[in-house]
């Protein structure tokens, strides 16, 4: 019997309690989890602006527990591409991505898990710039 892949991407930056209830939820799906990791290069085509750099995100996603393999996310072109390199049964992403990705269905199943409410990584910024205003601290995070 096939073991059942699943697949999920993202950045991971400032990783939190959020993340891993994903990737924990996510590792139920199937018997191996492969995680593909945003690059540094590929946030800046995301427009989003990252704090760790990909080499720590990805050291610290390659440790959790029930990560199996963590591979680096480059464009976004290369999910079908993965589907078929890692024979993937199941692709899944925080419902944020809602419908996103519904395109990769003809090549695996498709899904979208609740998020982790209460927790971000904008929420963790905006958290410690608090802490550090109220500390008198200038150089807020961006
Ligand atoms: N997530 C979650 N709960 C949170 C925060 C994030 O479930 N409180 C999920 C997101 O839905 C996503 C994953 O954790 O599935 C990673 O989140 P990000 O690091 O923000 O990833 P993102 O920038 O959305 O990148 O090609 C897809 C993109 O690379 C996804």
């Amino acid at each position: 019997m096939k073991n059942r892949i699943v697949i999920t991407y993202g950045t991971f930056d400032m990783f939190h309690i959020g993340h891993l209830r994903l990737l924990q939820r996510l590792a139920r799906l199937g018997d191996r989890l492969i995680v593909a990791v945003s690059t540094d290069e590929f946030n800046a085509l995301k427009n989003k602006k990252t704090l760790i750099p990909y080499d720590q995100r990805a050291e610290i996603v390659a440790n959790i527990a029930c990560v199996d393999q963590v591979v680096p996310e480059q464009s976004w072109e290369q999910k079908q591409h993965d589907i078929e390199r890692y024979q993937v049964d199941v692709f899944a992403m925080g419902n944020d991505w809602q419908g996103a990705f519904d395109f990769l269905k003809p090549y695996c199943e498709v899904v979208y898990l609740p998020r982790t409410q209460d927790v971000s990584t904008t929420e963790l910024k905006q958290s410690l710039n608090q802490f550090l205003t109220e500390h008198g601290v200038q150089g807020l995070l961006p």
